[in-house]
């Protein structure tokens, strides 16, 4: 199996009494509605039928019971439609129930109908009965967007899953049926926006000709649900218009983004809007012409409103001037322009304030700007987390986002609540597709573009459900399988955060590719882009102080969430080094030193991957070979890194708190020089 088909599999259904059921309600469908999307959903009807029994599906079947029934509310018999219970607080939600033998979907637009068939659908690959369904779903976050970040080259900045699916060079005319497996995968996990470019942006997607390629792009995902949005190189007026200048006050400017504004909408009447990385990592910006984020963002969303777009603005910017901590800079930069945006803005905020990492405190943009609706971006693809050798189940991180309290309006003010309750809201992923047979280059990597749509749909599903279901869509196998590899996938990301960054650690990453260890790394230009800036380890002690005797970026976050982590003595372990210089003899709540415990952190983070090994080759007699060694051995290469990390950090770090090594740390085989000769000149990093 190459796992081409993503979840979408269909498995034929052997549970004899489910399947008879199956047979009957797609013996005669009646659907009630005619669109492009209802063409899609008896498409997609046909494929799950002949996967699940092998046989067509039948529409409109004379004298026959209805087993299935799709319509939009306003199109249901007037019985029926009162069995609802609920009314629709959006138009992309849905229910499903059984009327009599009758299993009814409806919503009150045809995508909400889609939704509702690619949730049927999906109970029915997990083998849910169908017998007595009831579901009644909406949307808790309205804008569920995947970021590509890529290269009109073909390239993808941070994507380890080949060349990038769209393939600028043939479209208009050649409609790869890429495209439309990835529309169909992204509509079946709620997914209704794409960006098409990477942030670091090349105004050329804003020509003519290309966006006659982004129209047809546009015209296969519109019937999906799924809307286009691009990235805006702020200096495209004088890359493409001529312009002396791209001041956002300036007329001409203005003028020219208006045009090309109305061309873009003459084409795609329903695009989505702008992502913008402005003033950020040599990026383009209003702040070059001395104006400000909010002018910057306003200028193109002025022109958005009356056409329904939005611009995303991002806040992951940290200035030329070095001094301050790189961890308040967003915060200082877009705090003071609270209140200044236009209602179609949303300022896209990383979940955490350096650069996802396997773990960061939440950013303390989060509840700081509460008349600004922000956007909550989080990486899909492992830039930091072991790139596309490393199985890294990323629910349990977005939970963890998700469910971070900033009591910016009293306990309870989670991000996810808070995201929802403004007026504007969306979630944000870095995807990791690319044009590899599987999309995400580890097989694993679906189970996050799985979770990605379900979390942002639902900010309170579970990862351990979401991973149950997906393990079932993609593995036919034993239940023991799915119970042991569930597990495995819940402590995946822990175990990364172990191994490679623990206690707080972070960016300690190769300089550039971000690929393995490079804890010593002091030779960048800023200092803020080296390892050692970050962990500023020295003979006494180790970790960043961002306290009130250091950098004080703690002072950012509410009283409450202060208290949580400004004493050494009672924050919790995870966020130590974070905010805290420790001293290595520390005696920790778990018994042991400081340095013990970081010991024991990157063992016990090496062992898990040994475990996983050990439970993946269980399974061996039940999977297809190619499906056993692509993830055996991409485990094995994770085991390898993760005893890379271990070894090459501790032997580092000894040579700081010049203590002995604990028993139970397996000892190095290599040495600290051997480490550090290490170089990955061909690791994919930036192109
Ligand atoms: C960092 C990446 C870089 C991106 C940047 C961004 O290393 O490639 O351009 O984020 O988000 O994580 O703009």
């Amino acid at each position: 199996d190459n796992h081409y088909k993503l979840w979408l599999n269909y498995y034929p259904i052997e549970n004899t009494i489910i399947k008879n059921s199956i047979v009957k309600h797609f013996n005669n469908i009646q659907v009630l509605n005619n669109d492009a999307t209802i063409d899609i959903i008896k498409k997609e009807l046909n494929i799950a039928s002949a996967g699940f029994i092998n046989r067509d599906v039948k529409f409109n079947t004379p004298n026959s019971e209805t087993g299935l029934l799709i319509g939009t509310l306003d199109k249901l018999p007037n019985n029926i439609a009162q069995r609802l219970d609920g009314e629709f607080k959006s138009h992309e939600g849905f229910a499903i129930f059984q009327h009599n033998n009758t299993i009814v979907i409806t919503a009150l637009s045809t995508v909400g109908l889609l939704y509702g068939t690619y949730n049927l659908l999906e109970n029915i690959g997990a083998n849910y009965p169908l017998t007595g369904v009831k579901n009644f779903s909406e949307p808790l976050i309205q804008h569920r967007i995947l970021n590509h970040w890529d290269n009109l080259n073909g390239t993808v900045e941070r994507g380890y899953s080949g060349a990038s699916i769209f393939n600028w060079h043939t479209l208009p005319d050649y409609i790869d049926q890429r495209y439309i497996d990835y529309a169909r995968a992204n509509a079946s996990i709620g997914i209704n926006g794409t960006v098409l470019t990477n942030v670091n942006s090349n105004a050329t997607i804003l020509t003519g000709t290309y966006l006659q390629k982004v129209k047809a792009l546009a015209n296969v995902f519109r019937p999906f649900g799924i809307k286009v949005y691009l990235s805006a190189r702020f200096s495209a007026p004088i890359e493409l218009g001529k312009l002396k200048t791209a001041d956002p006050l300036n007329a001409d400017v203005q003028q020219w983004w208006a045009n090309k504004i109305n061309e873009i909408y003459d084409s795609i009447p329903d695009f989505g809007g702008f992502v913008v990385k402005a003033n950020s990592e040599g990026q383009p910006g209003p702040q070059d012409y001395n104006r400000t984020h909010a002018d910057g963002a306003n200028m193109l969303a002025k022109i958005l409103l009356p056409k329904k777009g939005i611009v995303m603005w991002r806040a992951f910017v940290y200035s030329h001037e070095q001094n301050e901590d790189r961890h308040k800079q967003a915060y200082n930069e877009f705090t003071k322009l609270d209140g200044q945006f236009l209602p179609n803005v949303m300022v896209q905020v990383k979940n955490g304030a350096i650069d996802f990492m396997p773990r960061e405190p939440f950013h303390p943009l989060f509840g700081a700007m509460p008349k600004t609706p922000l956007m909550l971006e989080l990486q899909i693809t492992q830039e930091y987390l072991g790139q596309a050798t490393t199985l890294a189940y990323l629910a349990p991180m977005y939970k963890e986002v998700l469910d971070s309290d900033t009591y910016a309006e009293g306990k309870g003010s989670t991000i996810g609540k808070l995201l929802h309750n403004q007026k504007l809201n969306g979630i944000a992923g870095v995807a990791n597709i690319g044009a590899d047979i599987n999309w995400t280059g580890h097989l694993f990597g679906q189970s996050n573009w799985f979770a990605f749509g379900k979390q942002s749909w639902n900010y309170n599903a579970s990862p351990k459900e979401i991973a149950d279901t997906w393990l079932k869509l993609t593995f036919k196998a034993s239940d023991n399988f799915y119970q042991d590899i569930s597990k495995i996938m819940l402590n995946s990301r822990e175990a990364v955060v172990k191994y490679s960054n623990p206690l707080g650690l972070h960016h300690l990453m190769g300089t550039g590719h971000h690929y393995g260890p490079e804890p010593w790394a002091n030779y960048l230009p800023r200092e803020d882009w080296n390892p050692t800036y970050y962990h500023k380890a020295d003979s006494f002690d180790i970790g960043f102080n961002r306290t009130k005797t250091g950098s004080n970026a703690l002072s950012q976050y509410k009283p409450e969430v202060q208290q949580q982590w400004q004493n050494e003595d009672s924050i919790d372990l995870k966020y130590l080094l974070w905010f805290h210089h420790v001293n290595w003899n520390k005696k920790l709540n778990t018994g042991r030193t400081l340095w013990n415990e970081l010991c024991y952190q990157y063992q016990s983070g090496c062992d898990d991957v040994k475990n996983m090994i050990t439970t993946w080759q269980k399974y061996k007699n039940e999977l297809d070979m190619p499906t056993f060694n692509h993830v055996n051995m991409l485990l094995n290469i994770q085991y390898k890194e993760a005893v890379w990390w271990r070894n090459s950090s501790t032997l580092y770090f000894q040579t700081f708190s010049k203590l002995p090594f604990p028993q139970f740390l397996e000892k190095s085989d290599k040495t600290l020089e051997y480490y550090q000769s290490l170089k990955f000149p061909y690791a994919p990093g930036h192109h």
